[in-house]
């Protein structure tokens, strides 16, 4: 059942290869999601950290996040109540770029990204580096919405939306494997949406 059920379409036509098992194309929407109430976090205000095992522990502010050079993602993302959106882009800064400047220690092997809110989320640092993930501030070239995380939010889209911190605050850098919220309440510990890793033991 499992390997046969995503082949074809509802009508037999081929299935987009861009779509993950399990998911569907939701189009043009993008439901907002969260477990906390939305906070109005002023620009003047917000900061972003990279704090624990770094050589240099950096507080960046609104400017100066700014300030480093820009990146944008342009793709696909997947959440894990089965919506995925396609072609889909973000404007930002590469986490790559942050941790050049926090310079990681050798002893560094996970992450938890938290939020201004509480809202925390693990992963291994080797999902946050080599391209994979940024700090984004744009939606489609306009500012990010705050129902979606702005002033800006984590975006790891090779992974479930839910690894995607929205009000995100900083990077804790470890050196073993810490559940955050939704992990320690039955979630997949990485959540790999081409390897349909929605729930602990998938
Ligand atoms: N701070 C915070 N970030 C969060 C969440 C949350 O509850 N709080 N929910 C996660 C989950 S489960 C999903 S599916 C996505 C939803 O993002 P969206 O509302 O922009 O679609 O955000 C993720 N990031
Ligand atoms: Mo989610």
């Amino acid at each position: 059942m499992k390997f046969n059920r995503d082949f074809k379409g509802r009508g037999g036509e081929a299935r987009d290869p861009r779509l993950p098992p399990g998911q569907y194309d939701i189009g043009s929407n993008w439901p907002v999601l969260g477990a906390e109430a939305t906070p109005n976090l002023a620009t003047s205000e917000w900061t972003f950290a990279i704090e624990g095992l770094v050589g240099n522990p950096v507080t960046w502010t609104w400017d100066e996040i700014h300030a480093l050079e820009s990146a944008t993602y342009e793709g696909d993302i997947h959440c894990v109540t089965t919506w995925s959106k396609f072609g889909v882009s973000f404007g930002g800064v590469s986490v790559d770029t942050l941790l050049a400047c926090a310079v990681p220690l050798p002893s560094a092997s996970h992450v938890v990204a938290y939020s201004h809110t509480g809202y925390t989320t693990n992963l291994p640092l080797g999902d946050i580096t080599d391209g994979k993930a940024w700090v984004v501030w744009e939606y489609e070239r306009r500012p990010l919405e705050v129902g979606h995380g702005g002033p800006a939010r984590l975006l790891v889209p090779h992974l479930y939306f839910w690894k995607s911190v929205k009000w995100v605050a900083g990077l804790r850098l470890l050196d073993h494997d810490e559940p955050g919220f939704w992990e320690v309440n039955g979630y997949h510990d990485r959540g790999d949406p081409w390897l349909e890793q929605r729930y602990q033991g998938d």
